[in-house]
């Protein structure tokens, strides 16, 4: 194993809020430097995938949940929060459950509460929140987005899961999550009058999860609008999937759009500076009690979902292929570091 030398300073040292990353447990627990760089930055664990439905329960009534125990013990051992992602997502729907659901939406209902009690139920008291569902809407625009919950059980099947989830343990903090609602107004809009009916309803949400997969175009202004009419809901704000990106891609698989293939020191300045503004932005627009945390999507430019998922170069994080920090690090620790009017 490479006896790096940790020069850099913890983030999660200089930070108000919690510091999180995405992690697969089983590549962290056997990459000696990659553990190390993880323990010292971040005091928030989220499961890139391990803890998805498709991960826990892959065939009926076979629950798996080695992977998220041992990411609950490897959390109680460096002290760190476990963020649960996620409960209801219609991209890590197991087959088997599809294929039934599909023929007996009552069977689906039954199916959803049993596994969201069961699985948050294990878990109350030791994971702090959940995205309880991700990605409810269209990739653009306002429109609910038709997927097989959606078909099956119409859009109640939201309200549910958070109500489920809520049963299973009164205190974890509830989440919907999504991308694109940094830029998309239209989208952001969907969400926040989804959550106004909540709260008329008395749906417990408690907080909106911002993915932020921005791009280095991604205008500053339209985020820093974003994130306050957001926070003007009164809810938690997370910042629950950052990187950002040279390049584009048109939100689906494979769909890069690589108009960068190598990255210059100018790039890279220009992105430390944005890593820094995205922090000033959340430190000085989400009020200090609204402000759950910023979780990056990985913390390595190696291991980002960015290059497989899109098919295309990029260098989505703050540290280097090599594991080494870049500037962007020292943008995210710059805008962490940097003094904030009080509000
Ligand atoms: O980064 C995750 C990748 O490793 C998985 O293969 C993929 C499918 O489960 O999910 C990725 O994470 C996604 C997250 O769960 C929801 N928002 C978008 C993320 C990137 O695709």
């Amino acid at each position: 194993m490479s006896q790096k030398k940790l020069d850099e300073p913890g983030l999660k040292n200089v930070s108000e809020f919690p510091i999180g990353t995405a992690v697969n447990i089983n590549r962290l627990i056997n990459d000696d430097a990659l553990m190390s760089l993880q323990i010292l930055n971040f005091n928030s664990i989220t499961a890139t995938s391990d803890m998805k439905m498709q991960s826990i329960l892959p065939a009926e009534n076979q629950f798996n949940w080695k992977k998220s125990d041992t990411i609950l013990y490897y959390a109680k051992k460096h002290n760190q929060r476990v963020f649960g992602h996620n409960l209801i997502w219609h991209s890590s729907t197991p087959k088997w459950v599809e294929e039934k659901g599909n023929k007996d939406s009552l069977w689906l209902g039954e199916f959803m509460k049993d596994y969201i009690h069961k699985y948050v139920g294990r878990y109350k008291g030791k994971v702090a929140g959940w995205d309880v569902v991700n990605e409810a809407f269209e990739s653009k625009g306002g429109a609910y987005r038709k997927t097989f919950w959606y078909n099956n059980l119409g859009k109640e099947y939201i309200a549910n899961a958070f109500r489920y989830a809520h049963e299973a343990d009164p205190d974890a903090v509830l989440f919907y999550n999504d991308f694109n609602i940094e830029r998309d107004t239209l989208k952001l809009q969907a969400v926040l009058n989804m959550v106004k009916d909540f709260k008329k309803e008395g749906v417990p949400i408690h907080g909106i999860g911002f993915q932020m997969h921005i791009r280095m175009d991604t205008p500053d202004e339209v985020i820093a609008y974003s994130l306050k009419k957001a926070a003007e809901t009164g809810l938690q704000i997370h910042l629950s999937e950052v990187d950002i990106i040279f390049n584009s891609h048109n939100d689906e698989r494979l769909g890069g759009i690589e108009n960068y293939s190598s990255i210059t020191d100018e790039m890279k300045l220009a992105q430390e500076e944005k890593y820094k503004n995205l922090v000033l932005m959340y430190r000085r627009i989400v009020p200090k009690e609204q402000q759950f945390g910023i979780t990056v999507w990985d913390f390595t430019d190696r291991d980002s979902w960015i290059k497989g998922f899109f098919n295309m170069k990029d260098w989505p994080t703050i540290y280097d292929e090599d594991l080494k920090p870049k500037p962007a690090y020292n943008g995210f620790l710059e805008g962490l570091k940097e003094k904030t009017k009080k509000k």
